[in-house]
């Protein structure tokens, strides 16, 4: 009895050493997969040049950059002296740079046009907007009451 934990255990730590090499040596002769026909790998997607900033719609006329907390236009007018003129259809565009949720609503609009709603609009977001009828748009943030009366006169089109 004695005889055989004295054998088993000289030659427990040997075996384990054993198996450690052969597992080492495996593992560094594992040859890297090479891409199989069966997985191809995904084209590389071209990536706008990261300016840190949310990219404006393609076919805006008009965008308004929402910070917080403020719409600002493309002059560089903050919300009540920010505002825009298109023609009507353009598209008008909102992207949203700010860190909260913002929420482009209109309070006027000409008669019979909707009071058109951007839903929530999370940072990172974009949401556009085509007026229908010539006239004047008012828009605001339902959630900042500092962030309204942004002005857009819209004209017929072939004005
Ligand atoms: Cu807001």
């Amino acid at each position: 009895m004695k005889q055989s934990l004295t054998t088993a255990a000289s030659y427990g730590p040997r075996a384990a050493l054993l198996a450690a090499a052969v597992f080492h040596a495996c593992a560094e002769s594992e040859p890297e997969a090479p891409p199989t026909p069966e997985q191809p790998r995904t084209p590389p997607v071209v990536a706008p040049p990261d300016t840190g900033r949310v990219e404006i719609p393609l076919g805006s006329v008009a965008n308004f950059d929402i910070i917080d907390d403020a719409f600002v236009d493309e002059e560089g007018d903050h919300n009540e002296e920010a505002n825009a003129s298109v023609k009507v259809g353009q598209m008008v565009t909102w992207t949203q740079n700010g860190n909260k949720i913002h929420r482009v609503e209109f309070s006027a609009v000409p008669n019979t046009v909707e009071h058109a709603d951007s839903r929530d609009l999370r940072p990172g977001r974009t949401w556009e907007y085509r007026p229908p009828l010539p006239g004047k748009y008012v828009f605001f943030c339902r959630y900042h009451e500092y962030m309204m009366d942004v002005v857009i006169e819209v004209v017929e089109e072939d004005s």
